[in-house]
C-alpha cells in the first residue's frame, strides 16, 4: 500500500519563488500548501500557487518524441536533432543554428543548453525569453555596478519607510511580495507607498500616492528627482565622492531634461502637486526601496529608465543598507538562474562576458573547449528576424512559446513555418509553437523533474519531484546532453544527474574568481548528492567567507567596475519609438491578469483560475470608449500596423485616457483571435534588445457580429460558424463564448449539430428576435446549454455554471434554466472574486448589504474570502465601498 508522502518544492510560476509543500495522498491525489519553512513565503501561496494541483493532469501532455508528426523512439528523435543540426552547421556554419530558451528552465537545464551552444557548437546564438523580461534591468545594473547584481531582498521591503513601485502590478504579479508590503504597512502605518503606473491597478490599493504618468516618461520623472535631490541637498556626498563616478554628467543631463517640477509634471502629464509630493517623500525618507518591473523594462528606453532610478539611489547613498535599494523584481521562477548561467546571447556563463578576453580564456579552460563563441549572438527579436530572412536555418525552442509572446507574433509564426528545421522541447501539446515543429521532444513538467531555481532576492531553492515520470518524458538537461553526445561532445556532457551539473556550475562560479565576480557559489561546489537533495534555500554569493549566503550586496560599497566605483549614467529621456497618429490614435499597453500565467498552457487547466477573467479583454477609459463608440460588454476589434485581434470591452476609469490595456495571455487553442502580440510592434531598446511591449499605437472599433452567444458542454468541442470564440474550462464543463458574422438559419438544428441530439432538450426560440435558448438534460443532470441572441447582453454565466455541479436538476432549476437566472429561492454566488475559496460576488454583496460584514476582515471571518492569498482584497474593498457609496 502506498503511504501519504510529503515533498518540499518551489512554485513554478513567478519570481517570488515561494516554497510549496506537495502531499501525495494514499489514493494518489496531490494536495498543495505553502511551505511554512520557506523564507520567501513562510507558508503563504497566491491563487496560482494554491491551484497547482489542478494543473498537473496528463491530458494534452506531450509524452512521446515525434518526428514530422509521427511518434518515434528517443533514439530516432535524438538522431534527427543532432543530424539536422550537424547538417546545417556543416553547410552554413554554426551561426545558422539557434536555441531559444526560457526563464522557466531549471538552472541545470539552462547551464547545459548554454554550454552546448556557446562552448561546443561555437555560436552565441542562444537567447532566452528573459530578453523580453529582464534584459533592460540586467543592462542597467551592469552599467551602474559593473555586474548584474540585484542588491536587495524581501526583508528590505519590510524594513523600508518608503516603497516606490514603478511599472509593477505586484498585487497581481508578485502577490506574496505584495502581501508582505501590505502586512508591513498594517503594522507600521508610517510606511509610505507610491505607485507609478499609467493605469490605476490593484497595486494602488495600498498607495499613499499614485502617479498615473504618461506612458514612457519614467526617465524624465527620475531625472527630475535626481535634480531635486541635489537642489534640496539631500545628497550623500561622502558616498558619492568615495564610491561613485559620473555624478556631474548625470546631473547635467537631468537638468536638461526638465528644469523644474512644473516641467517634469508637464512632460509626465501629472499634477505639480503629485510630483512634488513624490520628490519630497523620496528626498526626506532615509529608507527607500524602489521596486520596478515591466513598466520600466519593456520599453525602448528600458535600460535608461532603470539607470535613472539607480542614479537616485546612488546620489542619496541608498544602496547596500537595510531597507534601501533599487530592486528589479524578476518575473519567471528562474529568470535569475538564467542570468547566472549567462543564457542571454551577449553573456558567457557565471556572470562573465563574451567579449572579455580573460573571461573567454577562463571559461575555455574550464570547459576544456577550443571552440567557445567570442562574439554576441542574435537577441530574441532579431533571432526570429534572422529565421525569416533565412540566416538562421535551424531553431531549437525550449520551454517558451514565441508564436504567442514575441512581438509581431504573426510574423514570428510565419518565420517558424518557413524555417528548415524546428525542434521544440515541451511538456504540453497545445502551444502554438508545438503546432509548427518538425521534431517534438517531451519534457518532464513541474512536480516530475528536480533541480534548482533562483528567485528575485538571489535565493537558490530546490524544485523537487513528487510525481512519477509520465510516458517517455525526460529532463531537459538529459535531452540536451544526449544531443551533445551525438554531436561528438560526449566528453563534456556525460552528466548522470542534476546534482553533478549543479556542482560544475558552482565550481565555474568560483573558478579563478577571488572576489572579482559577484556571482560566486563555490561553497556549494563539492556538496554530495544527498546535500544537494536537502539543499535549503540560500542567497548567493555563497563562499568560504559567507557559507550561509549573503542577504544584501554592496554593504562594503565595493562595486564590480574596473575602478570599484558605482557609475552614474547620464540619461537623456527618449519617447517611445512609435507615436500615435490620426490612424492609430490609442496606445496599446499589455501585461498580466491575476489568475493566468503567460500563454495559459497550465493555468487554463484550472477552473477556479479561469473564473476571474475568462476572456481576452480590452480595458478602456469611458471617454475613449465614447469616441470609439464602444459599449461595455460588447466586442472590439483592435488593429495595429502589424495585426489585429478581438476582445471583450471593459470600460473603466482606472484606465488612463489615450491608452488601453490588453492581457498577454490568450493563445490560439483558447481563443479564435486573442493573441495581442499579433499587434505589438517589434521595437527594442538599443542597449538591452528588450521589446517595447507596453507601447504600440493602435485603433479600436466595435466588432459587430450578427449574433452573440455562449455554449456550455460537459465535453470539449470545436465550435463552428463562430468568427469569435473563447474556450473556458469550468468546474465539470467547458464554456464557449461565441459570436458569428453569418446568421444561423435554424438555431435548434445548429445547436444539436454542435452538442449531439440525444438527450432531453428544453428549448425556447423567438425567430423574429433572433433569440434561441436551449438546455439538454441527460440522466437528470444538466448536460449542455446554448444561448444565442442578436445583442451581446446575455444573462450572466455564473449561475448557469453552478448548475453543472448539481447532481440532479430540480424542477425550479429546470424552470429557471432558459431564463438564465435563478428564480426566487435559488442561490447564485455571482462572478468569482476569491479564486482560492470559490467565493462569488453575490455572496459577498449579500454579506455586505445585510450588514454582517462591513470590513475586509469581517468578510474573511464570515466567508474566508481574501484570507488565503489576499489577491482579491482590492476587489473586496471595491464591493464594500460601492455599497457605502
Ligand atoms: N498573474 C501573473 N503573475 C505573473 C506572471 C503572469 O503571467 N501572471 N508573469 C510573471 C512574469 S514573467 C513577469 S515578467 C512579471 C511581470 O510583472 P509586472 O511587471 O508587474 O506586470 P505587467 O502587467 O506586465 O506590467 C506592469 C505594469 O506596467 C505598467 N506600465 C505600462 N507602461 C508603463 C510606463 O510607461 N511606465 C510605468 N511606470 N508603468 C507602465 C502597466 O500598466 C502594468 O500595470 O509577472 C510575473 N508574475
Ligand atoms: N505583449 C506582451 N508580450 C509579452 C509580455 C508582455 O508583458 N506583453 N511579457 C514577456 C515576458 S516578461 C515573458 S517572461 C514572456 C513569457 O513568454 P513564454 O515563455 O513564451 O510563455 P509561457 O506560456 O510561459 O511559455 C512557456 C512554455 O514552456 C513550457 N514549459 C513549462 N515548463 C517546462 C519545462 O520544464 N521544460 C520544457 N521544455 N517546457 C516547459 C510551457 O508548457 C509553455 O508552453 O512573454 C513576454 N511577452
Ligand atoms: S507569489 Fe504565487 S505565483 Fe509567485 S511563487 Fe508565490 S505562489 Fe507562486
Ligand atoms: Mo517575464
Amino acid at each position: 500500500m502506498t503511504k501519504t508522502t510529503t515533498s518540499l518544492t518551489t512554485c513554478p510560476y513567478c519570481g517570488v519563488g515561494c516554497g510549496v509543500q506537495a502531499t501525495r495522498e494514499e489514493d494518489g491525489t496531490i494536495s498543495i500548501k505553502g511551505d511554512k519553512s520557506h523564507p520567501a513565503n513562510f507558508g503563504r501561496l497566491c491563487s496560482k500557487g494554491s491551484a497547482l494541483a489542478d494543473t498537473i493532469g496528463l491530458e494534452n501532455r506531450l509524452l512521446h518524441p515525434q518526428v514530422n508528426g509521427k511518434q518515434t523512439s528517443w533514439d530516432t528523435a535524438l538522431d534527427a536533432v543532432s543530424d539536422g543540426l550537424k547538417q546545417v552547421i556543416e553547410k552554413h556554419g554554426p551561426d545558422a543554428v539557434a536555441f531559444y530558451v526560457s526563464g522557466q528552465l531549471l538552472t541545470e537545464d539552462y547551464y547545459v543548453a548554454n554550454k552546448l551552444m556557446k562552448g561546443f557548437i561555437g555560436s552565441a546564438n542562444i537567447d532566452t525569453n528573459s530578453r523580453l523580461c529582464m534584459s533592460s534591468a540586467v543592462a542597467g545594473y551592469k552599467r551602474a555596478f559593473g555586474s548584474d547584481s540585484v542588491p536587495c531582498n524581501y526583508e528590505d521591503l519590510e524594513q523600508a519607510d518608503l516603497i516606490v513601485i514603478v511599472g509593477s502590478n505586484a498585487a497581481w504579479c508578485h502577490p506574496i511580495v505584495y502581501q508582505k508590503i501590505v502586512k508591513a504597512k498594517q503594522q507600521r502605518p508610517t510606511l509610505k507607498v507610491v505607485v507609478i503606473d499609467p493605469r490605476k491597478t490593484a497595486t494602488c490599493d495600498i498607495a499613499d500616492l499614485h502617479l498615473p504618468l504618461k506612458p514612457g516618461t519614467d526617465a524624465t520623472l527620475f531625472n527630475g528627482l535626481l535634480h531635486y535631490i541635489k537642489q534640496q541637498n539631500t545628497m550623500d556626498w561622502e558616498f558619492v565622492n568615495q564610491h561613485t563616478e559620473g555624478f556631474a554628467k548625470a546631473l547635467i543631463s537631468a537638468e536638461k531634461s526638465a528644469t523644474d517640477i512644473t516641467q517634469v509634471a508637464q512632460i509626465c502629464e501629472l499634477s505639480d502637486q503629485d510630483v512634488s509630493n513624490f520628490f519630497q517623500l523620496f528626498a526626506n525618507i532615509e529608507k527607500v526601496v524602489t521596486l520596478y518591473s515591466q513598466g520600466v523594462n519593456q520599453s525602448s528606453s528600458g535600460t535608461d529608465k532603470s539607470n535613472s532610478i539607480i542614479n537616485c539611489h546612488l546620489a542619496s547613498g541608498r544602496i547596500g543598507k537595510p531597507g534601501m535599494g533599487p530592486f528589479s523584481i524578476t518575473g519567471q521562477p528562474n529568470a535569475m538562474g538564467g542570468r547566472e548561467v549567462g543564457a542571454l546571447s551577449n553573456q558567457l556563463a557565471a556572470h562573465m562576458e563574451l567579449d572579455n578576453p580573460l573571461h573567454h580564456n577562463l571559461v575555455s579552460r574550464f570547459w576544456q573547449t577550443d571552440n567557445l563563441a567570442s562574439t554576441a549572438g542574435a537577441q530574441a527579436v532579431d533571432m526570429f528576424e534572422d529565421i525569416a530572412n533565412g540566416k538562421i536555418k535551424a531553431i531549437w525552442v525550449i520551454a517558451t512559446n514565441p508564436v504567442v509572446t514575441l512581438p509581431n507574433a504573426d510574423k514570428v509564426r510565419r518565420a517558424i513555418e518557413t524555417c528548415d528545421l524546428v525542434i521544440v522541447s515541451e511538456c504540453e501539446l497545445n502551444t502554438g509553437t508545438v503546432a509548427r515543429a518538425d521534431i517534438l521532444l517531451p519534457a518532464l513538467a513541474w512536480g516530475e523533474k528536480c533541480g534548482t531555481v533562483t528567485n528575485s532576492e538571489r535565493r537558490i531553492s530546490h524544485q523537487r519531484n513528487f510525481l512519477p515520470h509520465p510516458g517517455e518524458a525526460e529532463e531537459d538537461w538529459w535531452i540536451l546532453s544526449q544531443v551533445a553526445n551525438r554531436m561528438g561532445y560526449g566528453h563534456a556532457f556525460s552528466y548522470q544527474s542534476s546534482a553533478e551539473i549543479f556542482r560544475e556550475h558552482a565550481n565555474l562560479s568560483g573558478f579563478e574568481n577571488n572576489g572579482k565576480r559577484d556571482f560566486d557559489i563555490s561553497q556549494l561546489a563539492n556538496i554530495s548528492d544527498k546535500q544537494y537533495d536537502e539543499l535549503i534555500p540560500i542567497q548567493w554569493p555563497v563562499t568560504a567567507g559567507r557559507p550561509k549566503g549573503t542577504e544584501r550586496l554592496f554593504e562594503d560599497k565595493h562595486f564590480f567596475t574596473s575602478t570599484g566605483k558605482a557609475q552614474f549614467i547620464a540619461i537623456t529621456p527618449r519617447p517611445p519609438v512609435n507615436a500615435t497618429s490620426a490612424e492609430y490614435p490609442l496606445i496599446l499597453n499589455t501585461g498580466r491578469v491575476r489568475d493566468q500565467w503567460h500563454t495559459m498552457t497550465r493555468t487554463a487547466r484550472s477552473s477556479r483560475l479561469n473564473a476571474h477573467i475568462s476572456e481576452p479583454i480590452v480595458q478602456i477609459h469611458p471617454i475613449d470608449a465614447d469616441n470609439c463608440q464602444l459599449t461595455n460588454g460588447g466586442l472590439a476589434r483592435l488593429d495595429s500596423q502589424r495585426g489585429n485581434m478581438l476582445a471583450r470591452i471593459v470600460i473603466t476609469e482606472e484606465q488612463r485616457i489615450g491608452s488601453v490595456f490588453v492581457p498577454m495571455h490568450w493563445n490560439d487553442f483558447l481563443a479564435s483571435k486573442g493573441r495581442v502580440n499579433a499587434l505589438v510592434n517589434p521595437v527594442v531598446d538599443p542597449i538591452s534588445g528588450q521589446p517595447e511591449s507596453k507601447h504600440t499605437p493602435i485603433k479600436v472599433k466595435p466588432y459587430q457580429p450578427v449574433w452573440y452567444g455562449f455554449m456550455f458542454s460537459r465535453t470539449p468541442l470545436i465550435p463552428t460558424d463562430s468568427e469569435y470564440w473563447v474556450k473556458i474550462k469550468g468546474n465539470q464543463f467547458w464554456r464557449y463564448e461565441l459570436a458569428g458574422e453569418a446568421l444561423i438559419d435554424d438555431p435548434s438544428r445548429w445547436a444539436k449539430n454542435q452538442l449531439g441530439e440525444e438527450g432531453e432538450w428544453l428549448e425556447f426560440s423567438d425567430q423574429g428576435a433572433q433569440r434561441y435558448r436551449a438546455g439538454k438534460i441527460v440522466d437528470n443532470k444538466l448536460n449542455c446549454i446554448v444561448f444565442i441572441a442578436s445583442e451581446h447582453d446575455l444573462p450572466a454565466r455564473s449561475w448557469l455554471s453552478q448548475l453543472f455541479s448539481e447532481q440532479t436538476l430540480s424542477d425550479e432549476m429546470r424552470m429557471s434554466l432558459l431564463a438564465g437566472k435563478p428564480g426566487a429561492g435559488l442561490p447564485d454566488i455571482g462572478p468569482m472574486v476569491c479564486a482560492c475559496f470559490g467565493i462569488g460576488e453575490n455572496t459577498i454583496k449579500d454579506a455586505v448589504e445585510c450588514g454582517s460584514a462591513k470590513t475586509v476582515e469581517e468578510i474573511g471571518v464570515l466567508l474566508k474570502a481574501g484570507t488565503n492569498c489576499g489577491s482579491c482584497i482590492p476587489e473586496l474593498k471595491n464591493l464594500i465601498s460601492s455599497k457605502s457609496g
